[in-house]
Parts: C-alpha cells; sequence; structure tokens
C-alpha cells in the first residue's frame, strides 16, 4: 500500500498501517478498524469518515502552561513558509500511512502569520495551492477549514465579539480567507468554535450587544461563503468555557436557541466535542442527542477528558462504552452526512517517541470501529430498541397518539386523569445495562 513521499520521510520505518484483526499484538496495526468492512450497508470507513486534526498532530510540542514542550519535530524546524511546506509533507505522509481519508485545519496552522493582512492571506494562498496538490495526488480531503481567531494577542478581547471595531475587521478578513480556501480545497463543512467569544467579567461586558455582533458577524460569513460557492453546513462547535471564563456558544442547547434567535438554524448545524460536553457537565451522548432532537447533528471532534478534572484534556478516544453510546446516537441520526469524526486530541506531553502519534489515532480509530459494529448490533440485533418502544407505547395509539398529535385540549387530558389507571412501570436501566455488557463482550 502506498503512502504519500515528500522530500523527506519524517516517519521512516513506519508504512502503511494495515487491519490485522483482534489477534494481532502488533502495535502499529489497527485490531478493529477494517475499513472495507461493511456495517449494514457502508463500509466502515464510510460510517465514520476519520480525520486528523492539523493542529495537535503537527504544530503543537507538548508545552503546557507549567513549560516548553519537549517533542521535537523534524518537520517544525524551519521557520516561515519552508517550515508550513515540510509541515505539510509530513502531515500528508501521515494522512496517508494512517489510512485517515480527511484532514481538518485553522488557517494559521497550515501557513503563518505575515506582516500584513495581506502578506498572510498570500501565505494562506500558497500553502493550500500545495495542499490542493497533494489532496488530488493522494485522494485525502478537506472535512473542513476554519480560521484562529483566539491564539493571537489581538484576539485577547474576542474576534466577531471584540469591543472594538477594528480587531472585528481583522477577524473578517482572517474568516474571508479561511472560507476561501476551504471552498478551493472543498472542505465539506466550515466550522466556528468561539474561543474567546465570551467574557472574563460581566463588570465590563455588554453580553446582549456582543450577542448581536457575534450573529451579524456569523451572518455576513454566511452570505459570502454562500456567494462563493460554498454549499455544505456551517458548524458551531459548543463550548462552555476555557480560555473564557464563559463562551457563548456555551453547550448544544444554548447554540440551538442562539441559532434560531438569528434566524441561522437553516444554514448553521453543530459540531460536537466529547470533551466539550464534559466540560458543560453533559456527556458527550447528551450533546448529540439534543443536536439529533433539534434536526442540527453534523460533525463530531473525537476526544474525551479526563473524570478526575473535567478539563478540556483532549485525550484521544478511548473508552468503548463512549462511542459505543455516541454511535448509537450517530447511527439514529441517519450517519454522517457531510460531517466525520475528527480527532481533535492531542497525544500526552510525555509522548515524545515518533511512532506515539500513530498509536494514539490507531487506538481512537479502534475505540470507533468497535463503537459502530457494537452500536450497530445494539440497534439491529437486540432487545434495546424494542424496550424504548415499550416504554413509550401509551402514546403510538388512542388518546395517547391524540395527545402527541396535538388532538387534545388541556381539559379534555385532565378529564382522563385517575389514581387507579397509574401504575409503577419499571425503567428496566439495570436490564438494559446488562444487555450492553453482554453485547460488548462477546462477538
Ligand atoms: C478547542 C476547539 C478547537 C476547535 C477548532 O477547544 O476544540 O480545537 O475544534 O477551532
Ligand atoms: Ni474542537
Ligand atoms: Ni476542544
Amino acid at each position: 500500500m502506498s503512502y504519500f513521499k515528500g522530500n523527506r520521510e519524517y516517519f521512516p520505518g513506519i508504512g502503511r498501517i494495515a487491519y490485522e484483526g483482534p489477534g494481532s499484538d502488533n502495535p502499529l496495526a489497527f485490531k478493529f478498524y477494517d475499513e472495507n468492512k461493511m456495517v449494514g450497508d457502508k463500509t466502515m470507513k464510510e460510517h465514520l469518515r476519520f480525520a486528523v486534526a492539523y493542529w495537535h498532530s503537527f504544530c503543537a510540542d507538548g508545552s503546557d502552561p507549567f513549560g516548553s514542550g519537549p517533542r521535537t519535530m523534524d518537520w517544525n524546524e524551519k521557520s516561515g513558509m519552508d517550515g508550513a511546506k515540510e509541515k505539510l509533507d509530513a502531515a500528508f505522509e501521515f494522512f496517508t500511512k494512517i489510512g485517515a481519508p480527511h484532514y481538518c485545519f485553522h488557517d494559521r496552522d497550515i501557513a503563518p502569520e505575515g506582516s500584513t493582512v495581506g502578506e498572510s492571506e498570500k501565505n494562506l494562498q500558497t500553502i493550500t495551492n500545495l495542499a490542493k496538490e497533494r489532496q488530488d495526488a493522494t485522494g485525502v480531503k478537506l472535512l473542513w477549514g476554519t480560521a484562529n481567531v483566539f491564539s493571537h494577542p489581538r484576539y485577547m478581547n474576542g474576534a466577531s465579539t471584540n469591543p472594538d471595531y477594528n480587531v472585528v475587521a481583522n477577524a473578517a478578513a482572517q474568516v474571508k480567507a479561511a472560507l476561501e480556501a476551504t471552498v478551493k480545497l472543498g472542505g465539506e463543512n466550515y466550522v466556528f468554535w468561539g474561543g474567546r467569544e465570551g467574557y472574563m467579567s460581566l463588570w465590563n461586558t455588554e453580553m446582549g450587544r456582543e450577542l448581536d455582533h457575534m450573529a451579524r458577524f456569523l451572518t455576513m460569513a454566511r452570505d459570502y461563503g454562500r456567494k462563493i460557492g460554498f454549499k455544505g453546513p456551517f458548524l458551531i462547535e459548543p463550548k462552555p468555557m476555557e480560555p473564557s471564563k464563559h463562551q457563548y456558544d456555551f453547550d448544544s442547547s444554548t447554540v440551538v436557541g442562539f441559532l434560531r434567535k438569528y434566524e441561522l438554524d437553516r444554514d448553521f448545524k453543530l459540531n460536537i466535542e466529547a470533551n466539550h460536553a464534559t466540560l458543560a457537565q453533559h456527556s458527550f451522548a447528551h450533546e448529540l442527542e439534543i443536536a439529533r432532537a433539534e434536526g442540527m447533528f453534523g460533525s463530531v471532534d473525537a476526544n474525551r477528558g479526563d473524570p478526575q478534572n473535567g478539563w478540556d484534556t483532549d485525550q484521544f478516544p478511548f473508552d468503548v462504552y463512549d462511542t459505543t453510546e455516541a454511535m448509537v446516537s450517530i447511527l439514529k441520526s441517519g450517519g454522517f452526512s457531510t460531517g466525520g469524526l475528527n480527532f481533535d486530541a492531542k497525544i500526552r506531553r510525555n509522548s515524545t517517541d515518533r511512532e506515539d502519534l500513530f498509536l494514539a489515532h490507531i487506538g481512537g480509530m479502534d475505540a470507533f470501529a468497535l463503537g459502530l459494529e457494537k452500536a450497530w448490533t445494539l440497534l439491529n440485533d437486540s432487545e434495546l430498541p424494542g424496550l424504548v418502544k415499550e416504554r413509550y407505547a401509551s402514546f403510538d395509539k388512542g388518546q395517547g397518539q391524540d395527545f402527541e398529535n396535538g388532538k387534545m385540549t388541556l381539559d379534555q387530558l385532565a378529564a382522563e386523569a385517575d389514581y387507579g389507571k397509574v401504575k409503577p412501570i419499571s425503567g428496566k436501566q439495570e436490564k438494559i445495562e446488562n444487555i450492553i455488557n453482554r453485547i460488548l463482550f462477546t462477538k
């Protein structure tokens, strides 16, 4: 199997990662992710639509607020555009060796900021022209593009919600260029994650005015995207906090309310990140289920947090209960259309071997492949759907159905009240949990 070769090989000694099955003890092989295996009417590759995140995998060196990065990355030795080109080659070598069909990037991950707005745009155009060549040569596709309007100090008070109009204009220049790059590369979605769109203190903040500004900005971005031929969904990625004390895109429910208020709900959907869900005191599946209930499920940033500290630790997915529950929701949403599973995840600061990036992605892909198979079995070959259907059976006929369909008034409904008719009906939670374990741990 072939992979992308630039001027230099950045991951020597590692070839195309193959599926070897659960019996294999080769750490550099898939045990569960067999891209061609059919699950229902689609292959695993088609179901899961994996993407690699440029920022964590090729930009981050393991630095944290307490110390500089211990990881050396050969593609990060040169600065400026020379470094960006080497990083691009390393990225495509990795995408093709791991067998990920997609990738995602921020403008500043892929091309450095210049000394003027014009120079920054030119840098992005140059690198994305090279990315297009590599996409065409390898078949790797762009799942989504986005603009980093949170790292540079000019965005310390926010981007579209900044109290200074001059900063808002700079954010517009970046989003405009990132939209153009996404369209050029055939990106299937465009993401907005509002890292600093929020506040640190309410004493100096006009929240209503900032929310209006954010909606104004997103409307302009939507209109520009459509004008230049972007057909896919715009995605909002909810997160409650970090780096802001409070982020306006707090969670899925908050974002849905915002989108409906400003009439953006036809063009925007949600990009659900597992660790952002837990940071908001929800489960990953809860956020997916809200998106499904609202008809706004778009895509997933696959990762996990640490149950002991709750931070956005962006660890690779590992917990198969979690991936199974997530895949149940995703399958019930009808699966991915333009979205996919983007590994917005980083190897640990002390994971310093070159192979660690492969091991992390192999683990994440295997965890979701298992989750997909188990979810498929739960939905199509277990008692689970029947048990849930049975819980709501009183609404499937007669007056329950009339109530559900809006054919009753409150006084008609109240007239049905009868203490004698209410019997305890078990939720069967433990029965369901036992079914899940039976399916998870048998073949
Ligand atoms: C940060 C976010 C970010 C977005 C893209 O917490 O997850 O990485 O996915 O801007
Ligand atoms: Ni993310
Ligand atoms: Ni995140």
